[in-house]
């Protein structure tokens, strides 16, 4: 799907707003969350325009599937400690009833030390 010209996350994969980008590759795109529930929160986004899961077809299983594997990763490397002790919580809000705000595919990567704000 081509960039919507009205999608804030899309103007942010292509550098029109500015991010705390926290990983980039031809693909996937992540930064921090600007209002934070935790110490650790970040998301990551398909750089295609995606609205949310509810419109994911098996051509999009590889990119899914790469997004999934670089969540534990990435949340390691920003400082969540490692499993079981550790871990982190994966959010990814769909639709109205989901409570999803930015229709561009978004997964919440959230962790560090708890009590965190929401959840
Ligand atoms: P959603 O409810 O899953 O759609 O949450 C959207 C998230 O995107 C929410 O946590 C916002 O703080 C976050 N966000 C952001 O990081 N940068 C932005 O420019 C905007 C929203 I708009």
């Amino acid at each position: 799907m081509s960039p919507d010209p009205d999608c804030i996350f899309c103007k942010i994969v292509a550098g029109q707003i500015p991010s705390r980008k926290v990983y980039e590759d031809d693909e996937l795109l992540a930064f921090h969350d600007i209002n934070p529930w935790a110490p650790v929160h970040f998301l990551i986004v398909p750089k295609v325009h995606i609205p949310s899961m509810a419109q994911l077809t098996p051509e999009h299983e590889r990119l899914m599937g790469r997004l999934m594997v670089l969540a534990p990763k990435l949340a390691l490397e920003q400082g969540c400690l490692p499993y079981p002790q550790g871990g982190f919580r994966i959010v990814c809000n769909t639709g109205e009833h989901g409570g999803q705000e930015v229709h561009h595919l978004h997964v919440h990567v959230i962790g560090g030390p708890r009590p965190w704000r929401k959840g």
